[in-house]
C-alpha cells in the first residue's frame, strides 16, 4: 500500500494547486517537528520529501502524489519560520487560503513533538482548525526519543493540553516506523479502500 509516489508541484497560491481533484491530506506543524520525515516514512521512500538541515527553509506547499490516489501536502513549518512580520503574513495567507479555498482537503494532520509537547503555536493552530471545524488528527512525532514506559505519560500530556479525544492522537516515530501503519489505515479508511 502506498508504494508509488512522486513530487508533483509546489504552490504559493490556489492557482497552483493540482487540478485533478484527488483528496488531499495536509501536514502542519512547527519547523523541525518531522513533517518531511513522516511523508518519507508513509511513502516507504528514503529521500522523497526534502529533509531540511536548515529549519524553516521551505516556504511553499509541496504536493506529493501517492499511488495516483491522493496527495500528501507538506506545509511550511511554523515556529522558526515566523521570524519577521512579513514571513508571518506570508505563512498566514498561504495556509488560510489553502484551508478555506480548497475543496479537496480531506483531513489535516497536525504534528506535535512528543517530548516538547504542544507549544503555544501548536495550541493556536489547533484552536484555529477546531474553530473552523476542519477535520484534524494530531500526530505526535519522534516517540523514539522517549523510553517506552514513559510514552503514555507524554501521550496523556498532549491529550490534556490540547483538550482532544484519545482517538484523535496517533503516536509515531519515523525512525522506528511506529504508528506509520495506523496512519496508512486511517487514510485507507478515509478513501474507503481495503487496507
Ligand atoms: N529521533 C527522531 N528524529 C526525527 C524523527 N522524525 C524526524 N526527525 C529528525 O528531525 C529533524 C527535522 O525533520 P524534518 O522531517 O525535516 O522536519 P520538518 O517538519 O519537515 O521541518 P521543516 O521542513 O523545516 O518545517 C531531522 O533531523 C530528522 O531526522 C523521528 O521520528 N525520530
Ligand atoms: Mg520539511
Amino acid at each position: 500500500m502506498f508504494k508509488k509516489c512522486s513530487y508533483v508541484s509546489g504552490a504559493v497560491n490556489k492557482n497552483q494547486y493540482p487540478k485533478n481533484k484527488l483528496p488531499e491530506f495536509l501536514l502542519l506543524g512547527r519547523s523541525n517537528v518531522g513533517k518531511s520525515s513522516l511523508i518519507n516514512a508513509l511513502s516507504d521512500r528514503k529521500a522523497l520529501a526534502y529533509i531540511s538541515s536548515q529549519p524553516g527553509k521551505t516556504r511553499i506547499l509541496n504536493f506529493y502524489l501517492i499511488d495516483d490516489l491522493f496527495y500528501l501536502v507538506d506545509a511550511p513549518g511554523y515556529g522558526y519560520a515566523l521570524r519577521s512580520r512579513s514571513e508571518r503574513l506570508d505563512f498566514g495567507r498561504l495556509i488560510e487560503e489553502y484551508l478555506h479555498e480548497n475543496d479537496n482537503l480531506h483531513k489535516v494532520f497536525l504534528l506535535v513533538d512528543t517530548k516538547v509537547g504542544p507549544t503555544a503555536d501548536d495550541k493556536i493552530m489547533y484552536e484555529y482548525l477546531s474553530h473552523y471545524r476542519i477535520d484534524t488528527i494530531i500526530i505526535a512525532t519522534k516517540t523514539d526519543k522517549i523510553g517506552k514506559t514513559r510514552r503514555n505519560q507524554y501521550r496523556n500530556n498532549i491529550i490534556e493540553k490540547l483538550g482532544i479525544d484519545d482517538n484523535q492522537l496517533i503516536m509515531t516515530s519515523a525512525v522506528e516506523k511506529t504508528g506509520i501503519d495506523l496512519i496508512k489505515k486511517l487514510i485507507a479508511h478515509e478513501l474507503k479502500m481495503e487496507p
